[in-house]
């Protein structure tokens, strides 16, 4: 059983960055306090020739009063000395989208088809997480294979967030609603 302890999380192991670059969908999602990003979530995560890792993600949010609109954000990845634990900084295309500073981990993946992502962004005085994100992504917007779900609910577990997701739809709203990158 987990122990739910943010500093005892296993993280991807030999974790290869060149490999995690290309596109993800998120297809499931465990909210933080106040979420943002809603559905139609994908992101892009490109590395640079100075090896840094970039993004830029969309997805579709609602602002202000119950506007709805995709949100264009961009990101950076500073290294840390574990290869699987990334600090991520954030801001949207437009200066009225969120702005932060996360931790990024990659819990694990196989490059090809899934991807398990943790954020937690507010350790509790017993060491476990008070307020945390989580996306499961996949290469492709139709899901996750049967075999990698099995592993992604293992993971899911493992950060003590089983039952936690929710399943992100993709419906191509960011592509029809006058996106420059899509
Ligand atoms: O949706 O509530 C939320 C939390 C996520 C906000 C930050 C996401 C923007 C950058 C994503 C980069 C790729 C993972």
């Amino acid at each position: 059983l987990p122990n739910c302890q943010v500093a005892n999380i296993q993280v991807m192991q030999n974790f290869d960055k060149t490999r995690y670059a290309g596109t993800w969908y998120a297809v499931g999602k465990k909210d933080p306090e106040g979420l943002f990003l809603l559905d139609n979530i994908v992101a892009q995560l490109n590395i640079g020739e100075d090896g840094k890792m970039t993004a830029s993600a969309e997805g579709r949010v609602i602002i202000l009063n119950n506007w709805e609109m995709c949100a264009h954000m961009l990101a950076t990845f500073e290294d840390t000395t574990d290869p699987a634990k990334f600090k991520m900084k954030y801001w949207g295309a437009a200066a009225y989208l969120q702005t932060g500073n996360d931790d990024h981990w990659v819990i694990d993946t196989d490059y090809d088809n899934y991807a398990v992502h943790y954020s937690c962004r507010l350790v509790d005085s017993d060491g476990t997480c008070l307020d945390s994100y989580s996306f499961i992504f996949s290469r492709h917007a139709t899901g996750l294979r049967p075999e990698d779900q099995v592993i992604v609910t293992q993971k899911k577990q493992e950060l003590c967030l089983l039952g936690k997701y929710r399943r992100v739809a993709h419906y191509g709203f960011c592509k029809s609603s006058g996106s420059l990158d899509q």
